[in-house]
């Protein structure tokens, strides 16, 4: 698949580093900060240690969307973010992933050497839809129920799976009908769920391959890992890596995630036994 001026194979996993670039940040983003003030070459050092660990795509946010945060402004989003992006794309041979809302920051970073938009809101903001269609990357599609702010205060579904096919099923037909016809969808771990949504959603990705897209997921030192593990953020990559293998196996292609090195060698391990002859495969 074409990001921008870049391939990747699908058919082999690929892993994308996280950098928030937000002063207060979960888990991260805060040491990209000193005095309120962006420090670039600690977010290149960073970006650095995740290619060389074999990380082909970077997501770079300004926006906090984790469960309670409040939106910022795309003024104060564009600052974070379009420095960062700049300095990343003369430096480092990968995919550059925007993750925003902002149809000023969407137009912006396509400029500034983004090759996907990545939106936790489908493109749904006004004029997102428009700016996508008209940089002409490919996006990813994530399904949230309600807004981060409120988003954990009692998520309820009929159908988890079927809601959230439901809702990516209709952002994709959007999307076809103004011209944005790059996409990936994203079951958005976290987002409005419960963990026993989140362990639901993650058990019956494979429905989500009806749809015929790529699948990315990001499940990096969430809190339904802490809730099986009983561990804090920094301390959940274990639990990180075992989710995302489950991920890899029900058809996932993208893991975003914190922990680029470890990922890469689950990913390669899940290949190794994946891509056996068929006459070796699991028999039952
Ligand atoms: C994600 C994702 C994202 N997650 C995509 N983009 C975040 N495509 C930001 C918690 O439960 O899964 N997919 N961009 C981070 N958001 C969260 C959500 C962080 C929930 C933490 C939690 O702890």
């Amino acid at each position: 698949m074409r990001f921008g001026s870049r391939t990747l194979d699908l058919s082999i996993v690929q892993v994308m580093g996280i950098l928030n670039i937000t002063p207060d940040s979960f888990s991260d983003g805060g040491e990209l900060f000193s005095a309120g003030l962006l420090r670039l070459e600690k977010v290149i050092d960073r970006a650095s240690l995740m290619v060389r660990a074999g990380a082909t795509l970077l997501d770079v946010g300004g926006e906090s969307t984790r469960p309670g945060a409040e939106p910022v402004s795309s003024q104060q989003e564009m600052e974070r973010v379009l420095p960062v992006l700049q300095a990343l794309a003369t430096r480092f041979d990968v995919v550059l992933s925007v993750d925003t809302s902002s149809a000023v920051l969407i137009k912006a970073a396509a400029g500034a050497g983004a090759g996907l938009i990545n939106d936790v809101r489908a493109l749904t903001e006004p004029g997102a839809l428009a700016a996508a269609a008209q940089v002409q990357l490919p996006v990813c599609l994530m399904h949230m129920k309600g807004a981060p702010a409120t988003m954990q205060k009692q998520p309820a579904y009929g159908d988890v799976v079927a809601e959230v096919a439901g809702f990516l099923r209709s952002r994709i037909a959007a999307c076809q009908n103004s011209g944005v016809n790059e996409l990936l969808i994203d079951p958005g771990f976290g987002f409005g769920k419960t963990l026993q949504h989140n362990l639901v959603l993650l058990a019956r990705l494979p429905e989500l391959q009806t749809l015929n897209l790529p699948i990315l997921v990001g499940m990096s030192r969430k809190r339904m890992l802490g809730e099986l593990s009983g561990k804090m953020e920094q301390e959940r990559e274990a639990a990180g890596i075992a989710a995302a293998v489950l991920a890899m196996q029900n058809g996932a292609c993208i893991i975003r995630t914190h922990d680029v090195a470890g990922m890469v060698d689950a990913a390669k391990v899940w290949h190794a036994v994946n891509d056996l002859a068929p006459g070796q495969q699991a028999k039952r």
